[in-house]
C-alpha cells in the first residue's frame, strides 16, 4: 500500500503526544503501509513552524481547511479543543479523509450524534473515523480486558474507576481552555471520566445504562492566562470564571448486571495522573494503576485457598498485547507508547478496510454518559438513564 500522509491540526501537548505515535510506530511495528507527517496545522505560523521542526512533519499551514482540499492528505488528526472537533471532522470525513480526533468526541451530545452520523456515512465509503481513548491501548489495560473477554474473572460484578490528577489544586493556577466550557464542553467530567468511561466499558464489556452523580467546582475564578505551556502556563493580573467541574463523582449500573463507581478530579492533592481502574467478579479480579502502567494485579479465586492473592504480574512478555515489538522482557514501556498503539491499529484498519475502534458511535455513547451524569448532577443526583 502506498504511505498513508497524515495532517494534524493542533500544536499542544496532544500535538506532540501524537507526533510521537505517528513517528514511532512505523519503526517499530511492521505497518502495511509507511506513514508520512506530512502537515502540520497550528493558528500561529511562527510555533507551528517551530513545533513540525522540532516533531518531524515536513509542511506547516494555518488553515486546517486547506489540508481538505489536498489530494495528498489521507488521515486528519484533530488534536485541538473540543469546541472545533465536530466542524473539522465532520468536514474532514466528507472530503474523503480517514479522521482520528481526540476525546472526548464532542462538547455536547447533539455535536457527538452528527459526527457519528458523519463517520457512519463515510464508513460506507470506505473512510474511517476513530477516537482517541488511548489507554485501552496501554498493554496492561488491553491484557486486563482480554481476561474478562476469556472469562477468568467469572461473572464481573463491580468496577470503581478513579482517575486522579492535583494540577488544579493552586487555586492560583491560570484559567486555561480546559476550565472553559464553551472550549472544553466540561472539566474533569469530560477531560479524565471520559478516559475511565471507556476504560471500564472497554474492560468489562458492558456499557453503562444509568449513573447518578454529584459535581463540583471548588475554585470559581482564576487568574487569566498571560501565555500557555503544557497544561498549565503563565498568570496575568485579570481574573476569569471557571465554568467548568473540578470534580466529577457518580454510580452506575452496567447492561451486564455489573455496577461501578466513577471519580474524576483535578484535586486529587498528591496524586498527579493515577487512573485507577478495579474489576470483581465471581471467580477473581483484576487491578490497574497507570502510575505503576506496566503492571496488572491479577487475583484467581480458583487458585487453591493457601496461594490466593494478588498477583504482581509484569505485562511486558512478548506474549502479552503489543508488547512482541519492543523491548526484551522486563524492559518498559510508558505514557507515549499508547499514541503509537492507537496510530499501528488505525493504519491496520485503515489497510484492512475495517472500521477502527473506538468508533465515533462509540465516542457518542460516551459522549451520552457524560452528558447523563451532568443532567444527574443538575437535578440532585436523581438516577438518570443514558439515552
Ligand atoms: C489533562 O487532564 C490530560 O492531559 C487529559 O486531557 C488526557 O486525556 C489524559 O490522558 C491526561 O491528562
Amino acid at each position: 500500500m502506498p504511505a498513508l500522509r497524515v495532517g494534524m491540526i493542533g500544536i499542544g501537548f496532544m500535538g506532540a503526544a501524537h507526533s510521537q505515535g505517528w513517528r514511532v510506530a512505523p519503526k517499530f511495528f511492521d505497518l502495511p503501509s509507511d506513514v508520512e507527517m506530512a502537515v502540520l496545522v497550528g493558528r500561529d505560523a511562527g510555533r507551528t513552524e517551530a513545533a513540525a521542526a522540532k516533531w518531524g512533519w515536513s509542511e506547516t499551514s494555518t488553515d486546517w481547511r486547506s489540508l481538505l482540499e489536498r489530494d495528498d492528505i489521507d488521515i486528519v488528526d484533530i488534536v485541538t479543543p473540543g469546541d472545533t472537533h465536530a466542524e473539522i471532522a465532520i468536514a474532514a470525513l466528507e472530503a474523503g479523509k480517514h479522521v482520528l480526533c481526540e476525546k472526548p468526541l464532542a462538547n455536547t451530545v447533539e455535536e457527538a450524534r452528527q459526527m457519528a452520523d458523519a463517520a457512519a456515512r463515510a464508513a460506507e465509503r470506505g473512510v474511517y473515523a476513530m477516537v482517541g481513548f488511548t489507554y485501552r491501548r496501554v498493554p496492561a489495560a488491553t491484557f486486563a480486558r482480554d481476561l474478562v473477554a476469556s472469562g477468568a474473572l467469572g461473572e464481573i460484578r463491580q468496577v470503581r474507576a478513579n482517575y486522579l490528577q492535583d494540577w488544579l489544586v493552586d487555586a492560583d493556577a491560570p484559567l486555561t481552555w480546559r476550565m472553559k466550557k464553551e472550549l472544553a464542553g466540561s472539566g474533569a467530567l469530560g477531560d479524565i471520566g471520559a478516559h475511565a468511561i471507556d476504560l471500564a466499558q472497554y474492560i468489562t464489556g458492558q456499557r453503562l445504562t444509568t449513573v447518578s452523580g454529584m459535581l463540583e467546582t471548588f475554585v470559581k475564578e482564576r487568574p487569566l492566562l498571560a501565555e500557555s505551556s503544557g497544561l498549565s502556563g503563565t498568570a496575568s493580573e485579570e481574573r476569569g470564571e471557571v465554568t467548568v467541574d473540578d470534580l466529577a463523582l457518580f454510580t452506575g449500573r452496567f447492561d451486564g448486571g455489573a455496577v461501578g463507581s466513577f471519580e474524576a478530579t483535578r484535586f486529587s492533592t498528591g496524586r498527579k495522573n493515577a487512573f485507577r481502574i478495579e474489576v470483581a467478579g465471581s471467580d477473581g479480579a483484576l487491578s490497574f494503576d497507570l502510575e505503576d502502567m506496566n503492571v496488572l494485579q491479577v487475583y484467581d479465586r480458583t487458585a487453591p485457598a493457601d496461594r490466593q492473592g494478588f498477583t504482581r504480574v509484569l505485562v511486558t512478555e512478548p506474549e502479552h498485547p503489543y508488547m512482541a515489538n519492543w523491548w526484551p522482557t522486563g524492559h518498559m514501556i510508558g505514557y507515549e507508547h499508547g499514541f503509537s498503539h492507537q496510530a499501528k491499529d488505525l493504519v491496520e484498519a485503515i489497510a484492512a478496510g475495517e472500521q477502527p475502534t473506538p468508533s465515533f458511535a462509540d465516542g457518542l455513547q460516551i459522549q451520552q454518559v457524560l452528558d447523563a451524569v451532568d443532567r444527574s448532577a443538575g437535578s440532585g443526583s436523581a438516577w438518570t438513564p443514558i439515552a
